[in-house]
C-alpha cells in the first residue's frame, strides 16, 4: 500500500530539525537560494553536518595478523564492505552508509552486568586499552545468501568474558546495541523491538573463534559497519554479529533476540550456517560473494565446522540452523 502522496511543502516527521538549523535555512532562502526549489534545499540542508570525531585508538592499527585464519578467497573489496551494509537502525536497504554517519562515538559507555563478580561501566577507549588487538581474516555469511571475506581487527570475546568474571549461574551472554532514535531513523519504527539484541551461550562466547571487532581493513571500524565495537561470529549467520554494542549481560536465561522476536519462524537463537537447512523463503545451498556474480557452495558452519561442531553435540533436538 502506498501512502497518500505528500505535497512538496509537507515534510515527513523525520525531517523535523532543531530550530537553529531551521533559522539558518530561512536566512539562506532569504539570501537568494529559493530559486533552487524547496525540496532540493531541504534535502541538502535538512541535517547539520556533525562535527568530526577523532578515531578511537588509531595507533593500534594495523594489528598483527593471526596466521591461523586465512581463507582461500581474497578479501572483499574494501569499498564494498563499506558501502553494502545491513544495519536496520539506519534503514532497511543496503545503502545506509550516509545515514549512519550521524552516530556519535563519544561518549560511548559500555556496561558489563548481570551475573558477574562485579558490574562494570567503562568508556569504550578504556575497555579497548585493556584488550590485545590482532587481525583475523574471516568468512562472513549473511542469511540473505551474500557473503564476504573480511580482515577484522579486534580481540577474542573470551577476553571480555574474563574481564567480566561471570558467576557460576551464568549460562548466556546477551549483547545489546545502542538506542538513540534521534540519530537512528530506523529506531522510530515502533514495530521493531529496539534496541537490537543478540545472544549466545557462554560456551560459544568463550570459543576461540568468537571475536569482537573494533576495526577492519587495518583501521578503526566505520559507523556503518558497527563502530565502535561489534560481534563477529563467523560460523553463524550475519545477523548474530550485532553492531555498535553498549551492553554485555551475563544471565541464566536464553536471551530473546531481536530477529527471533520479529520473525520467530525464520530466525532462531542458534542460527548456525547450514547449506542443508533452507530458509523458509529460499535455499541456503549457495552464496554470492560480494563483488562477484558467481555462486559458490555454502559450507556447514560456514567452513568452521572443525572448530565449532563439538559445541552442539547433545543439542540435536534444538533448532540449531535457523
Ligand atoms: N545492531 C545491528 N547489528 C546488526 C544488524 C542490524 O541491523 N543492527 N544487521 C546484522 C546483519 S543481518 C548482518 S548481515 C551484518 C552486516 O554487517 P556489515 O554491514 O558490517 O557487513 O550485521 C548484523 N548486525
Ligand atoms: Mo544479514
Amino acid at each position: 500500500m502506498r501512502p497518500i502522496r505528500r505535497q512538496p511543502w509537507q515534510l515527513p516527521e523525520t525531517d523535523v530539525t532543531p530550530e537553529a538549523a531551521w533559522r539558518d535555512r530561512r536566512r539562506f532562502l532569504r539570501e537568494g537560494g529559493a530559486v533552487l526549489g524547496m525540496p532540493l534545499l531541504f534535502g541538502l540542508f535538512g541535517r547539520e553536518p556533525p562535527p568530526p570525531e577523532p578515531p578511537i585508538l588509531p595507533g593500534r592499527y594495523p594489528a598483527p595478523r593471526d596466521p591461523r585464519f586465512v581463507p582461500e578467497r581474497p578479501p572483499t573489496p574494501e569499498d564494498l564492505f563499506l558501502s553494502y551494509n545491513n544495519f536496520y537502525e539506519f534503514g532497511t536497504g543496503k545503502d545506509i552508509r550516509g545515514t549512519a554517519q550521524a552516530l556519535r562515538l563519544r561518549p560511548w559507555t559500555v556496561r558489563i552486568d548481570g551475573l558477574v563478580e562485579r558490574e562494570l561501566e567503562l568508556e569504550v577507549e578504556d575497555l579497548l586499552r585493556r584488550m590485545p588487538f590482532e587481525e583475523r581474516i574471516y568468512r562472513f555469511r549473511c542469511v540473505e545468501a551474500w557473503s564476504a571475506v573480511v580482515p577484522w581487527t579486534g580481540f577474542p570475546l573470551r577476553r571480555l568474558v574474563e574481564l567480566a568474571r561471570p558467576r557460576a549461574g551464568a549460562r548466556y551472554l546477551r549483547v545489546e546495541s545502542f538506542l538513540d532514535p534521534e540519530v537512528a531513523p530506523g529506531q522510530k519504527q515502533p514495530w521493531y523491538p529496539w534496541p537490537y539484541v543478540e545472544g549466545l551461550t557462554l560456551a560459544e562466547a568463550t570459543h576461540e573463534l568468537a571475536f569482537v571487532a573494533t576495526g577492519a581493513y587495518g583501521r578503526p571500524l566505520e559507523r556503518q559497519n558497527g563502530a565502535p565495537l561489534r560481534l563477529v561470529l563467523p560460523w553463524k549467520y550475519g545477523f548474530k554479529s550485532a553492531k555498535s554494542l553498549v551492553r554485555f549481560t551475563f544471565t541464566d536465561r536464553r536471551p530473546r533476540t531481536f530477529w527471533s522476536r520479529v520473525v520467530p519462524h525464520e530466525y532462531g537463537f542458534w542460527a548456525n550456517v547450514n547449506p542443508e537447512v533452507p530458509h523458509p523463503r529460499w535455499s541456503q545451498r549457495t552464496e554470492r560473494p560480494l563483488g562477484s556474480d558467481e555462486r559458490i557452495p555454502t559450507r556447514p558452519f560456514n567452513g568452521y565446522g572443525e572448530w565449532v561442531a563439538h559445541l552442539y553435540r547433545g543439542l540435536e533436538g534444538e533448532r540449531l540452523f535457523m
